[in-house]
C-alpha cells in the first residue's frame, strides 16, 4: 500500500476509506522539522492536505517520492504549484463540491451580521429579553451587494443574494457576460455596495487587496464579509477602520493567521467571527474527502485525476 503523510483531519467515512487503501503516517505540520523529515521523508508517497494548510515548500523538497499533494479543499494559495511541476508532483483540490456551502454561508454571515444574530441569541439566554426588546438591527433585503472574485463560489452567493436585491455587482479581472455591473477594481465596487463580500481566491495578486482604501470606499455603514482567504484582506487596515468607525462592521471566516483572531476584532459588537467553517458540514465534507481520495487513486493506479490542480 502507497505511505501516505495526512496532516489534517477529514470526515470519518473518508477516513475508513482512506485508511482502507492507504498506509497513513498522521503528523501535524509544526513536527515536520529536519529531524521528522530525516527519519520519515523518504517513506512518503502522497500527502493529505487541508485548503489552509497547504504544504510548506521546504517540507515538499524534504519527500524524495512525494508524487500527489492531495488538498481537501478548494484553495492550493499554501502549495508552491511551479516548485510541485517542477518535481514532477501531481497537485489536486476538492472544487464545486463545496461552493453552495460556502455560498450559503456568506449570506448567513450577511444576516448573523446586519440582523445581529449572535447579540439576539445571546440576549434571550441571558434573560434579557424579559425586560426589555432588543435595540432594531439592519435591513438586507434591498441593499447593494457586491462581490469581489466572480468564480464558482462568488456566483453562488450572487444567486443567493438574488433573493434579496437586484443590486448586484462584482469586481474581477474578467468581465463575464452576466446580468451584474463589473467594476475594475474593488475600490470601485466597495463604493457601489453596502455589502462587499469577499470570494475571491487568494494569490499574490489578491494579497491585502482589501485594505483602507477599500473601507473607506465602503464607509460607516457599509460591511465586509469574508469567506475566501484572511490573506487578502489587510487585516490590521480592517481593525483600524473598524475601531475609528470608518466602516460598519464585518462578518470574517477566515483570517490572516489561523487559528489566531485579533483581539481587537473579538472585542467589537460590530463584528461576527467564525473558525473557517464555510464547508464544514456533513455533507459536504464526506463530498469533499470522497473526491479527494478519487484524486489520490488515479494518481496511484494511472487513471485521469478527476479534479488536478498540477
Ligand atoms: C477548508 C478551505 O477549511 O476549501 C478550502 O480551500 O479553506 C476549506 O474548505 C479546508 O480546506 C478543509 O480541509
Amino acid at each position: 500500500m502507497p505511505k501516505l503523510l495526512q496532516i489534517t483531519a477529514i470526515h470519518p467515512d473518508a477516513q475508513a476509506r482512506l485508511a482502507a487503501g492507504y498506509e497513513l503516517i498522521h503528523a501535524e505540520l509544526p513536527q515536520l522539522d529536519a529531524d521528522w523529515l530525516a527519519r520519515h521523508g523518504s517513506d512518503v508517497e502522497g500527502v493529505v492536505t487541508g485548503g489552509h494548510l497547504g504544504l510548506p515548500a521546504g517540507v515538499m523538497t524534504a519527500l524524495p517520492r512525494l508524487r500527489v499533494i492531495a488538498i481537501n479543499g478548494v484553495g492550493f494559495d499554501k502549495v508552491d504549484l511551479d516548485l510541485a511541476r517542477s518535481r514532477g508532483v501531481r497537485v489536486t483540490n476538492t472544487p464545486d463540491v463545496l461552493t453552495d456551502d460556502v455560498a450559503d454561508l456568506a449570506v448567513g454571515l450577511t444576516l448573523a451580521l446586519l440582523r445581529r444574530l449572535p447579540q439576539a441569541d445571546a440576549y434571550v439566554r441571558a434573560g434579557r429579553w424579559l425586560s426589555a426588546e432588543m435595540p432594531l438591527a439592519t435591513k438586507l433585503t434591498g441593499k447593494r451587494i457586491g462581490i469581489f472574485g466572480l468564480g464558482r463560489i462568488g456566483r453562488a452567493a450572487a444567486r443567493r443574494f438574488g433573493g434579496f436585491t437586484d443590486q448586484i455587482a462584482y469586481a474581477d479581472v474578467v468581465r463575464y457576460d452576466v446580468p451584474f455591473a463589473w467594476h475594475p477594481d474593488p475600490v470601485s465596487l466597495a463604493g457601489a455596495s453596502d455589502v462587499l463580500v469577499i470570494c475571491a481566491a487568494a494569490s499574490a495578486d489578491t494579497r491585502r487587496i482589501i485594505g483602507a482604501p477599500v473601507f473607506d470606499a465602503l464607509g460607516p455603514s457599509g460591511v465586509l464579509v469574508n469567506v475566501a482567504r484572511g490573506s487578502i484582506v489587510d487585516e490590521s487596515a480592517l481593525v483600524a477602520a473598524l475601531q475609528a468607525g470608518r466602516l460598519g462592521g464585518a462578518a470574517l471566516d477566515v483570517f490572516e493567521d489561523e487559528p489566531n483572531v485579533p483581539a481587537a476584532l473579538v472585542g467589537m459588537d460590530n463584528v461576527v467571527v467564525t473558525p473557517h467553517i464555510a464547508s464544514a458540514t456533513n455533507e459536504t465534507r464526506r463530498a469533499m474527502g470522497d473526491l479527494m481520495i478519487d484524486n489520490i487513486d488515479a494518481v496511484f493506479s494511472g487513471a485521469r485525476i478527476p479534479t488536478a490542480v498540477v
